[in-house]
């Protein structure tokens, strides 16, 4: 298998007086039995670039506008990944960043969830299992389609450059956004998975970045991750909060509830108490799931906003999510498609 060498060095100029020259490592492959690389990766080599654009759906259908755009050059970082992070990145498949996002942002988003919720807008789904609960676990997805405040946020806060440098791709394109309620009382879990089988796309770099906008713990429904989980190149049978069946893949096996010490007994699972602002990323392959919400008191809100980097294709399969607009791609290739998958920036400068 060829390898893709990127561009020697980026530049990326630290709004906190840092100026960094990064070098760029070899861009990662598919390696696993599971990724079917039908496309060869050099074909979307033209596409280098890292735009600070915002999500416009309004523009026209142009697939191969970003044929025409060369620069490697991210101008601002506002939020350095450090190198011990994205190593726990990559061993781990999750990490915890801290502080990522700003206190207004946070109010603004988890008033708007809220909204949400109530109004029951977006792709929703109930996961309330247990009847006699308190509280509801609602999510909802596709919710930048429907709503500005969380288009601009996917598309012009710090998330993208955070992606950039945990994919450690020079160019980032929005995949989808969804939310996470658990209502003080919701007891009903986040069944354990992983999140490829899902979806529609193959690859390493579909990053989910999960972003507290109230304080989580363990106690109200924190998200767990089996750590090194990714590596396993497992795609286990994919659990909506709702059992949909056309999500049910029943060739996958199940997901094991590691929550259960017995069952993790061998494993190291990884959970963080978090502040509003901080920021969970994690591999599209890694196990992950969370318990109810047993607080009496405090609602749990995650916001995830899914991000694509360069190795990554199009994958149509049986048992997948079905997307808003249709990418106008072969499948096996990358979905160099602006209009389903746009490129996206920090906005920063
Ligand atoms: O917040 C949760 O309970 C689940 C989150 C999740 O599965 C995800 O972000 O992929």
């Amino acid at each position: 298998m060829k390898r893709f060498t990127a561009a020697a060095a980026t530049l990326i100029a630290g709004k906190r007086g840092r100026a960094m020259n990064v070098a760029k490592a070899p861009h990662r492959l598919a390696h696993s039995d599971i990724r079917k690389p039908n496309a060869s990766p050099e074909s979307h080599l033209a596409d280098a670039s890292f735009c600070f654009r915002g999500i416009d759906n309004t523009r026209g259908h142009n697939p191969k506008v970003d044929q025409e755009q060369t620069s490697t050059m991210i101008d601002f970082v506002t939020y350095p990944v450090s190198a011990e992070d994205l190593a726990a990145f990559q061993r781990d498949g999750a990490v915890c960043l801290r502080n990522v996002v700003p206190k207004e942002d946070v109010a603004r988003l988890r008033e708007a969830s809220i909204a949400f919720m109530n109004e029951g807008r977006g792709r929703t789904r109930d996961g309330s299992t247990d009847m006699n609960a308190k509280g509801r676990f609602f999510s909802a997805a596709f919710l930048g389609a429907i709503d500005k405040r969380f288009n601009d946020f996917a598309a012009n806060s710090v998330l993208p450059e955070v992606a950039a440098q945990l994919m450690e791709t020079d160019q980032v394109r929005f995949y989808y956004d969804q939310l996470f309620i658990k209502e003080p009382g919701a007891t009903s879990p986040t069944a354990w998975h992983n999140d490829l089988p899902y979806w529609p796309l193959l690859g390493e770099d579909i990053l989910s970045l999960w972003v507290a906008l109230t304080p989580v713990s363990r106690e109200t429904s924190g998200v767990q991750y089996l750590a090194g989980s990714h590596r396993w190149n497992t795609m286990f049978r994919a659990i909506t909060p709702d059992n949909d069946p056309k999500f049910m893949d029943y060739d996958l096996e199940p997901c094991p509830n590691y929550s259960d010490p017995e069952i993790s007994r061998d494993h190291e699972v990884l959970s963080w108490d978090l502040q509003p602002g901080d920021v969970l990323a994690h591999h599209p392959l890694t196990a992950h799931g969370a318990g109810g919400n047993a607080s009496a008191s405090a609602i749990r809100i995650g916001l995830s906003i899914r991000y694509l980097g360069r190795d990554v294709r199009w994958s149509p399969r049986p048992f997948v999510m079905k997307l808003p607009i249709e990418p106008q791609v072969a499948p096996g290739q990358f979905p160099a498609d602006d209009l389903a998958f746009p490129i996206v920036g920090s906005g920063a400068g």
